[in-house]
Formats: structure tokens, sequence, C-alpha cells
């Protein structure tokens, strides 16, 4: 085997975000840019010569030429076995169930998720540990350290695999396994949902679904599950097959950016359930006809219906949410007798929580849900959960949300994103606002006064690490929070996230606009962040 150990020179600017590493294309297409990285990758792993890794992207532009880069790295730094998805395509939530089914040391998935692709648009690497979960901080943060002080990689000198023949073949001294993309994952989904039930609700001929790949890495998964396994409907997927740059779209599973979707279901002919995943397959958006869920509030249906799902019959441990979302989900909890865990953005917190059994379900407002049957969020297994549930109560989305809500209440939920702004400016809103937080408790707002301000710090119940600055949380008496954090996923500038909520108990009051029934705190989180004068902007880029 011809090991080629090449000079190179750090990157300054390799941090690993709330995701992995983020960049466009034309970045990671510079010499030893992707090099660096992965190397930095495997210097700050013990232990892994001759064990598997698990390699497979969401199928975005450069996601090829990466694959055979990194194929070539890992049998130079003496990996023995890479498990790589067919075409080079693994959704992230099918690579953890790959990583975990077959005890791999770790993964190495390529995406930048919901973010657009193409020459000049995101790519993204990432790597998860053998729980088949992102890498936690202590990992992220020594891999960071690698990048800052790397002078050389390892390569071998070889021809390219075929990625698109499944089998086995050799590069020096490594195997590489081209595996089927979706037969392990789709195994997976069979044994938590009640396949026979489903099949019956999407074969009555009085139930119709429609579900939205967005030209993105789940369309094969999709095809396969509803339409071969569940006996959906031919063209019960749209958008279903893989394109390097999404079709020119944006794969982001919002009511924003699915727009073929949002068509179809506030349309006069429209299915009866819609739902759309993302980029990378780990996130998802639930509709109903005419009807949106939010993310808070699917996962805390999720969890009030759980003992309907054979997966989760038993009962749930725990749930847990990102800080940011809803505090819906607390209230199941409450309910349940069990607890809810509050983590900072990032699925990678989850973790621990799912590997101490201390939590069943997770959630955030991001449009991702999940659960422990894999360490990532999971947008088909979204879908599922919620066809299971539809397929036992055989009651409309819309009748089980307002349900829903009458037990427990409403959590108007919105949030404002003002994207690729001045990063200075950005950070300058945000410091000024830490400065200002031992001043708000007690003030008043119109009729809410402000009972804590402060600035998110969480410590791991499980390994007891501290994440400090995790996003500015400002709690009304009445339980109303305003929360503003910057975004760790762009590519571009800084993006400024403002979430808002308000807790509405009264039944008759929750057919609001969500945007009606946040009015006054979205005129106060102005009146606090002073976010036109710092963004220059008069209003957000995007509402969710
Ligand atoms: C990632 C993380 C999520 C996070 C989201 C948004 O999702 O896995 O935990 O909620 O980014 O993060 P931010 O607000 O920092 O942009 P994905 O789907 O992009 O991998």
């Amino acid at each position: 085997m011809n090991i080629k150990t090449i000079s190179t020179q750090p990157f300054a600017d390799q941090k690993p975000g709330t995701s992995g590493l983020r960049k466009r294309v034309p970045t990671f297409q510079q010499p030893n840019y992707l090099e660096n990285f992965v190397q930095s990758i495997f210097d700050s792993l013990e232990g892994y010569q001759g064990t598997t890794l698990v390699l497979g992207g969401d199928g975005r532009y450069y996601n090829r030429q990466a694959i055979q880069i990194i194929l070539k790295m890992a049998a130079a730094n003496r990996f023995g076995q890479v498990l790589v998805g067919k075409g080079g395509i693994l959704s992230t939530p099918a690579a953890s169930c790959v990583i975990r089914k077959n005890g791999a040391f770790g993964g190495i998935i390529l995406s930048a998720s919901h973010n657009p692709g193409g020459p000049n648009a995101d790519f993204g690497i990432k790597y998860n540990i053998s729980n088949g979960g992102p890498a936690p901080e202590k990992v992220t943060d020594a891999i960071y350290t690698r990048t800052k002080e790397i002078t050389a990689y390892k390569i071998i000198e070889a021809d390219d695999i075929n990625l698109d023949k499944l089998g086995s073949s050799q590069l020096g001294t490594m195997t590489v396994q081209v595996i089927d993309s979706v037969a392990d994952y789709a195994e997976l989904m069979e044994s938590l949902f009640d396949f026979g039930s489903i099949r019956e609700l999407l074969t009555s001929g009085k139930f119709r679904m429609c579900m939205d790949s967005l030209h993105a890495v789940t369309g094969g998964y999709a095809h396969e599950i509803f339409e071969q396994r569940l006996g959906a409907p031919v063209g019960t997927v749209q958008n279903g097959v893989p394109l390097e740059d999404f079709g020119g779209g944006h794969p982001d599973p919002n009511l924003v950016y699915a727009h073929d979707l949002v068509e179809v279901m506030y349309g006069e002919t429209a299915p009866d359930f819609g739902a759309a995943s993302d980029g990378d397959g780990d996130r998802n958006m639930i509709l109903g006809r005419k009807f949106f869920v939010t993310p808070s509030d699917s996962l805390a249906i999720m969890a009030a219906n759980a003992k309907l799902v054979p997966g989760y019959s038993q009962g749930l441990t725990g749930i847990a949410r990102s800080m940011p979302t809803s505090q819906a989900p607390d209230r199941v909890a409450e309910k349940l007798g069990i607890e809810c865990y509050e983590t900072p953005t990032g699925w990678k917190f989850f973790g621990n929580l799912l590997d101490a059994n201390k939590a069943t379900l997770c959630g955030e407002e991001s449009f991702g849900t999940g659960s422990n049957h894999v360490r990532e969020k999971d947008g088909l297994w979204a879908v599922l959960f919620w066809l299971n549930i539809l397929a036992v109560r055989g009651q409309s989305v819309e009748a089980i949300v307002k349900e829903h809500w009458q037990t427990y209440g409403r959590n108007y939920y919105s949030r404002h994103d003002y994207e690729e702004v001045d990063a200075d400016k950005a950070n300058e809103l945000i410091t000024k606002l830490r400065g200002d937080l031992s001043q708000l408790p007690g003030r008043k707002f119109g009729q809410y006064t402000v009972d804590y301000a402060d600035d998110f710090s969480y410590a791991d119940p499980v390994d007891g690490s501290i994440s400090q600055k995790q996003g500015i949380r400002i709690g009304f008496t009445d339980g109303s929070r305003i929360v503003f954090r910057l975004s760790g996923t762009g590519t571009q500038g800084a993006t400024l996230r403002i979430y808002l909520e308000s807790y509405e108990p009264d039944a008759s009051k929750h057919d609001l606009d969500p945007q009606v029934a946040l009015g006054e705190l979205i005129t106060i989180s102005e009146e606090i962040a002073q976010i036109r004068h710092f963004t220059g902007r008069e209003q957000p880029t995007v509402i969710t």
C-alpha cells in the first residue's frame, strides 16, 4: 500500500458549529481543506486502527469526490473497514442506525443539512461516535484544536472505488463495503411501528398522504417505505429523486421552503396528511389538511400518544427538548410523571440522556424529533410515528392537535430569523443584551412582567460537563418567554434567531394566528434588543 504523507498548513476557520463544519463548496475545494479536517478528526481519536468506519452523505454537490478522498485517507490511517452507502448516500439517521447495528467505531457524515447545495452552495462534514450520535463538545473541541496545529495528512494512492455497485473491495489493507443505503434503516422502522395498521390506513382508499423529499436524501428511503412496504400509491412521494443541488431548492422542511407541499396541503383537494424532510433526512415537518403542526407541539403530541405505538408502548423514561423549544412537552411530561430535560440547541446534547436511558423521546423547535432508536433526529421516523397515531386514533391531524390543546393548553410559538446579518453587529446585539440582563427582572413591558433573564447554561446530568452561553432567555411571570441566540449552522454572516412563546390555557382562545397571539411579545423583543437598530432590517427573513 502506497501511503503518502502530504505536508499542509492549518486553516484558521475549521471550528465545528452546532452540527459539524459547514462551509461553501469552494472553501472545501481548496487544496488540503477537506483533508486537513478529516486528518484532524482521525488524529483526535484513539484506538480506531483496524475498526469499522461508516461513511455517507446526503448526495449534495461534492459528496462523491469527498467520499473518494476520505476512503483513501481512512485506508492510509489504517481503519480496518469502511461501510459506505451505495452512491455515497446515507441519510443522517440511517448512518446512525448503521453505526449502531455494526458496532462501528464511528462515522463521517457529509451534509450541510437543510442548507442549499450546488457548486457555490453549502457542504458540510461531521463526525459521529460509536453510539451513533454527533460527537460531543469535548470531541469537536479536540478536532478544532488539532486543525489549528496540523502539519501533515496521510492518504494512499489508489483508483477510485465504484460507489454504485454493492459489495466489497480493497483499498490497500482496508476493506470497503458498499452497502444498501435503505435496507437496515427500513428494517429498524418496521420493528418500531405497526406497519400492518399503517398499511391498512394507506390502502383504505379513505386516506391520502403526500411526502415531499425536496429532492434530497430521503427520496430512496421514502419510496421504499411508503410506496413499497406500506402500499401507498405511487406518486405519494414527491420530489423523490435526490439531486446534487436539490433541484435548486432549499431543502428545509418549513412553511417557507417546502412550498410545493404547502400548496398541495392548503389546496382544495388536499390530502389528509403531509410531511417533508430535509437535505440529510433528520428534520421533518408535519401537516394536516390546511393545518400546520409546530415541531414543539409535534413532540408533545408524540409523547402524549406514545403508548399507541408498538416501539414505545412500554412508556417513556423521560423527554428532552432544546431550550428554545416550547414548553408544550413539559406539560405532557408532568402529566406522565416523567422528567423533561432542557438542553442547549444541538442534537449532540441528547446523546448522554438517551444512553443513560433518562429520555426516550427528544425534540427541537428546528423541526427535529427523534428517540432512542438511533442517536440522531429522524425525519421519516417522525412521519411514521404520526401515521401510527393516525391509524390508531382514526381522527384528523387537526382534531388530534386541538384535542391536545384542550387537555394541556396551547403554547403559541414562533421563531423569527434574521439571516446573513453582519456578524459584528449581531455580536454587538447579544453583548448589549447580556449587559442588560441583570436590570430586567421585575420590569414591566405592557401586560408582561419579567420573571428572570439569563444566559442559558447547561450542566449535563450524566457526565457533569458544563456548556455556557447557550442563548439568552427572558422569562415572564405568566410563563411566556423570549429567547435570543445566534445560529451555529449558517455559512454566511450571522443568523439571529428570536424564539417567542406564550401559554394560553383557555380553549376558546386557541384559534388565533400565532403572529397575532404573540404580537405584544414581538414588540417587546424589539424594545429589549433593538433588533432593527443592530441588524439594519425592518423584518425577519424567515418566520416559522
Ligand atoms: C442542527 C442541529 C440541531 C439544531 C439546528 C439549528 O440541525 O443538529 O440540533 O437545532 O442545527 O441550529 P442553529 O440554531 O444553531 O442554526 P441540522 O438539521 O442543521 O443538522
